[in-house]
């Protein structure tokens, strides 16, 4: 076990102990040591109690539970990306434990981050499936944990939409990296696999064709906007966090595809420092236009043709003239 072998490694190394802090009962704890994962998935047996009963730690062997083990896993893909891609340990960047609590509720409809953990529902059938099918669905709840610790978005209106485009982002970057996938071979749905058989659609959003996953008699039609002369101005979800999403993913999708190549190593790059060292609270889609192609000129430089291709994508989607 790497993560046992590296704590024993901890207590013989003294520069390991310096970076101890002493907790509340006066025992000292260690910051984990980059690149260690430090998942631990949680059932709530069909309950609303969080966390629910411990049924995996890392390093164990996996569950006969299939929802505990896709937990376990795409949480692991998703760490992965973010350590090897962009050197970052962890939702906090200080190797904070991945908590996940699987079967939640009642044939609950949804997946969320609650601002400590994950928690997935398993659908009714009828609409959803297990919210824990989709390596993107999980990458997604991972995000809204980078995206708290970093940028902060409020979630509402602009913001909330950046908030909720973030997740799409790195969840389809997750995807992507683990199917080997470019930016041009992708199908950029996030959530396949999600629907029940009988709904028709192919996921819950699409970064390519925004407003296209889904139109089903029961579910109704895939409420997103790609442009902004569609951008939707009425009040529900805090003003269409999950809808006006369409916009910004689209500019990102545009931005990857005509970067080309693998869209997490250059336009994955920019998205990611843009979020981690660029924006605050409060930015609309104005601000994270503008300083996506400032950061693109930083890392690639001014004219540069991933700049050029930023720049084009948020024109195309009506952002910025
Ligand atoms: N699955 C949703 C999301 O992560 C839950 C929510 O509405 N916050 O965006
Ligand atoms: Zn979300």
């Amino acid at each position: 076990n790497p993560e046992q072998r590296s704590w024993a490694f901890q207590t013989l190394n003294v520069s390991a102990q310096l970076r101890g802090r002493r907790n509340i009962v006066g025992a000292i704890s260690f910051a984990p040591s980059p690149g260690v994962k430090r998942r631990t998935i949680y059932d709530a047996q069909f309950s609303e109690n969080l966390p629910g009963k411990l049924v995996r730690g890392e390093g164990d062997p996996p569950s006969t539970d299939e929802a505990v083990n896709e937990a376990y896993d795409y949480a692991g893909a998703t760490y992965d990306l973010f350590y090897e891609i962009f050197d970052r340990n962890s939702i906090d960047d200080k190797g904070l434990r991945l908590d996940s609590t699987v079967h939640y509720g009642i044939k609950y409809d949804n997946a969320f981050w609650n601002g400590d953990q994950m928690v997935y529902g398993d659908g009714d059938g009828e609409l959803f499936q297990r919210f824990t099918k989709s390596i993107d669905v999980i990458a997604h709840e991972l995000t809204h944990g980078v995206t708290q610790y970093e940028a902060g978005l409020q979630y509402y209106a602009e913001s909330g939409a950046l908030n909720e485009s973030f997740s799409d982002v790195f969840g389809a970057l997750v995807k992507q990296k683990s199917k080997n996938q470019t930016a041009e071979a992708a199908d950029w749905i996030i959530g396949e696999g999600l629907l029940a058989p009988a709904v028709k659609g192919v996921g819950i959003r699409s970064l390519k064709a925004p407003g296209t996953a889904y139109d089903d008699p029961v579910l109704g039609k895939d409420p997103q906007p790609a442009y902004m002369k569609d951008k939707y101005t009425g009040t529900e979800d805090n003003a269409g966090v999950h809808i006006n999403s369409g916009i910004p993913n689209h500019a990102f999708y545009l931005a990857a595809v005509e970067i080309g190549g693998y869209a997490w190593e250059k336009a994955g790059k920019i998205w990611y420092i843009t979020l981690r060292d660029r924006l605050r609270a409060n930015a609309n889609f104005k601000t994270a236009a503008n300083t996506t192609i400032k950061v693109a000129g930083e890392l690639y430089g001014n004219n540069s043709k991933e700049q050029k291709a930023v720049q084009n994508a948020w024109q195309k989607v009506g952002v910025i003239k």
